[in-house]
């Protein structure tokens, strides 16, 4: 079979080579390849030809590696009830390695025609503290990113340096566009660049804190990583191989905060003044309830979320968690409409066509739970209501990092606090009320209010103890049957 690349694609109605560099991205894993990029080519389809992106990774040659050959091009198989649907995406014109080259991916921020440097680094990507939003001034990349500023490895390094370099020829910087699923993702992001440019040079960090726009993004695509499967399903259906798709479903939404002074592509997106309220409805129905779905349904044996959602009691403890905990927290978006979010969301989650891993979701939880069900549960203490089915998700959460599962098989836990966690848990044992303490003792996850308060630890921990003795499955089944 022949391989996707521009002379074997019959399928795009424009040619990639005519295209200007208007984008940088900073990791160009599968969700920016599903999601912005796939709006940015809609737009070059259109007829805007100024706005191809170079990608950029910043620790593997995989992404180059698979793509190079096929001129970076590559398909987005779109799946809903109606089947799936594959389509041809050219609008990345490159990929650069960045520890092979650093100076090589600051050039290229560096261009005339790159108005925008967009980021998918994940949470961790950003070395800040989870809790405070503020830059880990002892975080080994930063460390290494002060020591030496011209051949950074972090993302916050590579947006100080090219922004310092393009002030220092006299060019206008480019706006910076988070697209992580952080909170206050703009404004998180300038405080970290501000803050490792003061450590560099107070007047660097006075130029970006004034000149450069960092707009606020919420997004909104599950993006699963891509099988071996998949690959072979989608050459079957186009005729071609293409050895770096990506699968995604047909729901696709981005709110942005529109500040671009530079200009930007014609996004068929959102743009709206404020996007808080946008951010909050999706990073505590959606992201929320999938890590607590990730955690509880690992631990009970389930494979994918489609696979926890046919688990009647896992699913009616999700709707019970989004309608009956999370929902009060959130301010109802301009022109959006909660119960139909939630509606759509239940039904994206069932979607056979994703097998979306509870062991991807679970990954780097120390970095998710502060914005997806930390902060509702500040507010639901606040309010003085119950937090029973958003403790049981933290304590899933503590029981899956313990690295045992309920058979006693090591779990592969992947977080950059991984160790520290590993060291808690050994330490505390099986129990409850030794590893609840140990674990919320982490201030740069749960801050300090907390583990102050009775009402929090006391759910957590007997959710815990729970999860210990009668197990994942059943501890989900008798909070549905009491709650249900
Ligand atoms: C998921 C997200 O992996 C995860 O932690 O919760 O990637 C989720 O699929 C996206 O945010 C959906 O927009």
């Amino acid at each position: 079979m022949e391989r996707l690349s521009r002379a074997t694609c019959k399928a795009l109605p424009y040619d990639p080579a005519l295209l200007d560099i208007g984008i940088v991205h900073l990791g160009v894993g599968a969700f920016h390849r599903a999601h912005q990029a796939d709006y940015t080519d809609e737009a070059v389809r259109r007829g805007d030809l100024r706005w191809g992106i170079m990608g950029a990774s910043l620790r593997s040659a995989e992404t180059r590696d698979a793509l190079a050959p096929q001129d970076f091009l590559y398909t987005i198989a779109e799946s809903d009830e109606a089947g799936e649907r594959c389509r041809v995406i050219g609008a990345l014109r490159g990929v650069l390695v960045a520890p092979e080259n650093p100076q090589a991916l600051i050039e290229a921020m560096c261009l005339s025609s790159v108005k925008i440097v967009s980021l998918t680094v994940t949470e961790k990507g950003y070395c800040h503290d989870p809790a405070t939003g503020e830059l880990n001034e002892a975080h080994p990349d930063i460390v290494h990113d002060l020591a030496h500023p011209h051949a950074p490895r972090s993302a916050p390094g590579f947006l100080v340096e090219a922004l310092r370099a393009r002030s220092a020829r006299g060019a206008s910087p480019f706006t910076v566009l988070c697209c992580d699923n952080l909170p206050a993702n703009g404004r998180t992001v300038a405080k970290v660049v501000t803050r490792l440019a003061a450590l560099r040079d107070p007047a660097l960090a006075r130029y970006i804190a004034e000149q450069v726009a960092f707009p606020a993004t919420m997004v909104d695509r599950i993006v699963p990583a891509t099988t071996d499967a998949d690959r072979v399903r989608i050459a079957a259906a186009t005729g071609l191989e293409d050895r770096w798709p990506v699968v995604t479903e047909a729901y696709n939404n981005w709110v942005i905060e529109d500040r671009f002074p530079q200009g930007r592509p014609d996004w068929k997106a959102s743009f709206v003044a404020d996007i808080a309220p946008f951010e909050l409805m999706k990073l505590r129905l959606l992201n929320g309830a999938h890590s607590a779905m990730a955690y509880l349904g690992y631990l009970a044996g389930h494979e994918t979320i489609a696979g926890c959602m046919q688990d009647a009691a896992l699913a009616s403890y999700v709707a019970h968690l989004m309608h009956d905990e999370v929902t009060s927290t959130l301010a109802v978006p301009p022109g959006a409409d909660v119960e139909s979010y939630k509606q759509a969301l239940l039904k994206r989650f069932r979607n056979p066509g994703l097998r979306h891993r509870t062991w991807q979701i679970a990954m780097d939880g120390s970095q998710k739970l502060p914005q997806r069900l930390l902060g509702t549960i500040r507010d639901r203490l606040k309010a003085g209501a119950p937090i029973d089915a958003l403790a049981l998700g933290v304590a899933a959460w503590m029981r899956y990092v313990t690295g045992i599962d309920e058979q006693g098989r090591p779990i592969d836990v992947r977080d950059p606090l991984k160790d520290e966690l590993r060291a808690r848990a050994d330490a505390a044992g099986a129990d409850a009320a030794a590893l609840a303490p140990a674990l919320m003792d982490l201030d740069t996850i749960f801050g300090r209010d907390l583990p102050a308060d009775s009402r929090f630890t006391s759910a957590v921990t007997g959710a815990l103890g729970s999860l210990f003795v009668k197990g994942s499955r059943a501890t989900y089944e008798s909070f549905r049957s009491t709650r249900a």
